[in-house]
């Protein structure tokens, strides 16, 4: 089998997305996620200008060859931009192997290790009372595991808040969104909101919460100390998540169990700490973590250290890269919890896709490859439209985390 055309296509239903599709002369092809929220079209320029001319010709079956070509071979290592186009061409050869063989994807990866894919769902509000009852719609519908998140008064446009009842989407058309953070009150609201959340629905449910990368080391301890009452299943990117060694110090201080890793590119990311056991939770993500190639390696590193994966799932995710990371999910041994906020209909339309929800468990399912498609008839009535993340900036105008 070769590599006969490397197509990089572009949508808007609703939010950006960015797939690779991979033709063979055998007539099978395959679907590679290469979303990079805000920065997009450097990843179109990546794989169309450099990487698809280098596919051309190559056997598609050699994944591991195709990677390492890719990696090695660039000289210029890591980075989002690098590894989210690698990890675009390494989801499409899984895809087109499956087909071929046609086995689901996680049948190649040493089969299935457990019978769903725990998941956590997205409840915010703009109040505490808000975010409370949104909890309850998704215990309503079956979700075992919550991430709560909810606006803390006197700032404007906090992280994690949501449009809508299901759905949270923070980038936005046009230039960034400016919104205004500060640590000293937002840690003066979160511990009384997860005091009303195991108030009102018990110790049971699984409770999440991220911090998104906005606090001092000090800060982040306190946090994870004042949290402890309520047993969380984790804290998420309580200090910038590059500042390894800040968790030394944060570690020692609270119980609270830590999730890092949305942003990592690569495992050496996180070496220090894996080795050293500061968090217990790995979120890096098939798209941005180069692959299942890579991401399957940096499980097993993780898996010597006792720490699990929570690998991201937003919904700057493609059901692509849904579909990749609940293949992995279900066939490595540490799995501990997959993100799953929900694409919007329009999304899902032009992406129609095998994996399902189930009573707080996702399935990729039984289909041959990765299990998705992509409609390039819907896709082509939403074109790319320019849209960013928003930035932050502390109460006097300094430039903060967003
Ligand atoms: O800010 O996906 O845990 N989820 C998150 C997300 C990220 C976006 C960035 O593209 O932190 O909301
Ligand atoms: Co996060």
């Amino acid at each position: 089998m070769r590599i006969t055309d490397v197509e990089v296509l572009v949508t808007c239903p609703g939010r950006n997305f960015v797939t690779l599709r991979v033709r063979t002369d055998e007539g099978v092809h395959g679907l590679g996620d290469a979303t990079l929220n805000g920065r997009e079209l450097a990843v179109v320029s990546y794989l169309r200008d450099h990487v698809a001319p280098c596919l051309i010709g190559r056997d598609p079956f050699r994944i591991e060859d195709i990677w390492q070509y890719l990696y090695r071979g660039a000289y210029w290592r890591r980075g989002p931009v690098t590894m989210t186009a690698i990890g675009a061409v390494d989801m499409a050869l899984w895809d087109i192997k499956g087909k071929a063989l046609g086995v689901p994807v996680y049948e190649l990866l040493g089969g299935a290790s457990r019978a769903g894919v725990l998941v956590y769902g997205h409840a915010s509000g703009e109040s505490a009372g808000e975010a409370v009852d949104a909890v309850g719609r998704y215990l309503d519908l079956g979700y075992k595991a919550v991430r709560v998140q909810a606006g803390v008064p006197g700032l404007s446009g906090t992280y994690g808040v949501g449009r809508g009842e299901l759905f949270y989407e923070p980038a936005g058309t046009g230039l960034p969104r400016e919104d205004v953070w500060s640590a000293e009150k937002y840690l003066a609201t979160v511990p009384s909101l997860f005091a009303r959340v195991r108030d009102e629905y018990g110790d049971e449910v699984r409770l999440l919460h991220d911090a998104h990368h906005r606090l001092t080391p000090i800060q982040a301890a306190r946090l994870g100390r004042d949290l402890e009452p309520y047993r969380l299943f984790w804290l998420e990117d309580v200090a910038p998540a590059e500042q390894q060694e800040a968790f030394r110090l944060i570690r020692q201080h609270t119980t609270t169990p830590l999730a890092v890793g949305e942003i990592f590119s690569t495992i050496h990311d996180a070496t220090v700490l894996l080795r050293e056991y500061l968090i217990d939770y790995l979120r890096m993500t098939v798209v941005h973590g180069g692959g299942i190639t890579h991401l399957r390696n940096a499980a097993a590193y993780a898996d010597v250290h006792q720490v699990r994966t929570g690998c991201h799932g937003a919904t700057d995710l493609s059901p692509v890269a849904m579909a990749a990371a609940l293949h992995l999910d279900l066939s490595i041994p540490n799995f501990g919890i997959q993100e799953y906020m929900r694409h919007t209909a329009e999304t899902d339309e032009v992406f129609p896709h095998a994996y399902t929800f189930s009573g707080g468990y996702l399935h990729p399912g039984g289909s041959p490859g990765l299990g998705v498609d992509y409609r390039d008839d819907l896709a082509e009535r939403h074109p790319y439209q320019r849209a960013y993340l928003p930035v932050s900036r502390l109460e006097d105008g300094t430039m903060g985390n967003w």
